[in-house]
């Protein structure tokens, strides 16, 4: 019997921070589910991640904790391809190339980028400009079908697909055109400190994001803290975002529906909610941090795995920059 090739997904992350509750929910759940039904490859970003300064030894040291942390959460590095952008340089050569078929009006219209340089104003750099040309030769790279991602990356994907149907109609069928994955539900886990804002690796406020490597007792504490509003009910409504946004994480972590966490808390206060939502969380990310530990501390199985997949992720991409190399002009030796 013919065997029927399985469908391709991409997707990364930087490794600016350790990953929250958001990168959690809205997309590293997804990458472990997703790898039985796809071919996967998951990469840490770590290129991006300088288009804002870094410290050069935290950065390396985070690498390697998002590396183990993904393995940790159940991305099996046998089945799917696991590596670090930086060790296959086929993306950065990619990404020049894709940049000469990019407009610069295109690029001044992303938002992320108008976020970023109004957050950094003394390091607008031209990388930071471009950075959404190198997550498209990420993802065209390895002719993804589908890119698992969070809401906010949706924009960054409309991107990549029309370079990728401007550069197919120039050139004939050359990349695959992807499509977004985006889980409505926990496509925006918001701020525990500002349900108006996206949960994010960066806040500055410490009670706002729940990292998925914090303990017990912090977890608790933060989701104490959080903001709702001064009603008491446990429901969606005008002016709930705070409750909404906690009764999103229960739901997702527990697996139930909104209709059953109302039922379960109605009559009883925040303070109940907010306990059992942390209890939840807590308790959900336990088993991973413990793999975590375990990982970590063996550093010459992680080198192993990073080697092995950057070989994968090098062998997987070279047709495609050969390809593309060929179309363009280039001599390919
Ligand atoms: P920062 O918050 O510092 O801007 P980030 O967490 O958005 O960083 P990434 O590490 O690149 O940046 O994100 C990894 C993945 O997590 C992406 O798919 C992104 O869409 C998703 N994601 C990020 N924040 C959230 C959020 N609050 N809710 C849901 N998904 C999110
Ligand atoms: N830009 C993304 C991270 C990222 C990515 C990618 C996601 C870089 N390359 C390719 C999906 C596919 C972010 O900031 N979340």
């Amino acid at each position: 019997m013919e065997e029927i090739k399985k469908k391709r997904i991409f997707s990364g992350i930087q490794p600016t921070n350790v990953p929250h509750l958001g990168n959690y929910l809205g997309a590293l759940q997804n990458w472990v589910k997703l790898q039985d039904e796809y071919d996967c490859a998951y990469s840490i970003v770590d290129l991006h991640s300088i288009t804002v300064r870094q410290d050069p030894a935290r950065l390396r040291r985070q690498t390697a904790e998002s590396y183990a942390l993904l393995i940790a959460m159940g991305i099996d590095p046998e089945k799917s391809i696991v590596f670090v952008q930086g060790h296959n340089p086929a993306h950065a050569q990619l990404s020049w190339i894709l940049s000469c078929y990019t407009q610069f009006g295109e690029l001044s219209r992303m938002t992320q980028f108008k976020d970023k340089s109004q957050k950094h104003p003394e390091n607008i750099n031209a990388g930071l400009f471009t950075y959404p040309v190198l997550m498209a030769a990420d993802i065209l790279l390895y002719q993804a079908d589908c890119v698992p991602v969070g809401i906010d990356q949706k924009q960054h994907l409309e991107l990549t697909r029309n370079i990728a149907d401007r550069f197919n109609n120039l050139y004939g069928e050359t990349f695959t055109v992807p499509e977004p994955y985006i889980v409505k539900s926990v496509a925006k886990i918001a701020s525990l400190a500002d349900p108006t804002k996206k949960m994010s690796k960066s806040d500055d406020n410490p009670n706002a994001t729940i990292f998925v490597l914090d303990d017990r007792d912090t977890i608790m504490r933060k989701f104490k803290r959080a903001v709702t509003d001064s009603g008491c009910e446990v429901r969606r409504g005008e002016g709930k975002e705070g409750v909404e946004n906690l009764m999103s994480i229960y739901a997702a972590v527990t697996e139930r529906s909104f209709e059953d966490i109302e039922r379960e808390f109605e009559g009883k206060g925040y303070g109940d909610f907010k306990t059992a939502v942390g209890e939840a969380v807590a308790d959900s990310l336990a088993p991973m941090q413990e793999r975590y530990k375990q990982i970590i501390a063996d550093k010459s199985y992680l080198e192993k795995c990073m080697k092995e997949g950057a070989e994968k992720a090098y062998k997987a991409s070279r047709k495609t920059l050969q390809k593309v190399s060929k179309k363009v002009g280039f001599i390919v030796l």
